[in-house]
């Protein structure tokens, strides 16, 4: 990967564990619905915006709902998923992230965050995070979500590299399809109960280190 000058991390599930507080968080409404939920349909919602989740979720149910409930619905899931956020520290970014992103900037790297969150900037100054990298592009800040690959071209084009010079850092399928379908190179990281069928797949952050 010597043509690789800028690094294009996905946030939650990636820089931190917050997919768990996405999926807590929606289970709590689908319970409150009477949907089943479990950790299969939670894990199919990684990096997919807050809107399409609650469709996901709804499943055949989803004609059952006008729009004005389903963004209360939408708003309810936020709202518990921020009563999580709230609580984050500086603690709450693993040593071995830590370790792994000042190691990368030290190897000389841009470094940038491409996030499906609205909640993205909270995140990051929760975590002590507001000014560490290069670039960041969210949720607030794109008109079409992850497979589209515009989080990751806006991300690019305010480091000032071209997407075969980055790589994005994934943890899940729909990120890793924005990435390829903008010419980028992609890194997945991959669990027991999670693919996001990247070329190249890590299982830990600080493995990054070995191939970047
Ligand atoms: P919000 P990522 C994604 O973040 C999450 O993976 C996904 O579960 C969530 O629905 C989406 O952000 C929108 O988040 O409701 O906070 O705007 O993985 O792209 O960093
Ligand atoms: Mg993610």
């Amino acid at each position: 990967m010597n043509h690789i000058r800028a690094i294009i991390f996905d946030l939650d599930g990636v820089i931190c564990s917050t997919d768990h507080y996405h999926a807590l968080a929606w289970k709590v409404l689908a319970d409150r619905l009477g949907i089943p939920f479990d950790e299969q349909v939670g894990s199919k919602l990684r990096g997919i915006s807050r809107m399409e989740s609650l469709e996901i979720i709804l499943g055949d149910r989803r004609g059952d709902f006008s729009e004005s409930e389903k963004l209360a619905m939408a708003e309810e899931k936020n709202r518990i998923y921020q009563t999580y956020l709230s609580a984050m520290t500086p603690g709450d970014l693993s040593q071995e992230v830590r370790m792994t992103i000042h190691t990368l900037r030290q190897r000389g790297y841009l470094l940038a965050i491409g996030s499906s969150s609205k909640n993205t900037r909270q995140l990051l100054n929760q975590l002590g995070l507001g000014d560490f990298f290069d670039a960041v592009v969210d949720g607030t800040q794109i008109t079409h979500g992850k497979p589209n690959p515009q989080v990751f071209q806006l991300a690019a084009s305010k480091l000032g590299v071209a997407p075969e010079q980055a790589v994005v850092i994934e943890d899940s399928k729909t990120g890793v399809q924005a990435a390829y379908a903008g010419g980028f190179s992609a890194i997945g990281i991959r669990s027991e109960n999670n693919d996001p069928d990247s070329d190249i797949s890590i299982r830990k952050l600080s493995n990054l280190l070995d191939i970047l």
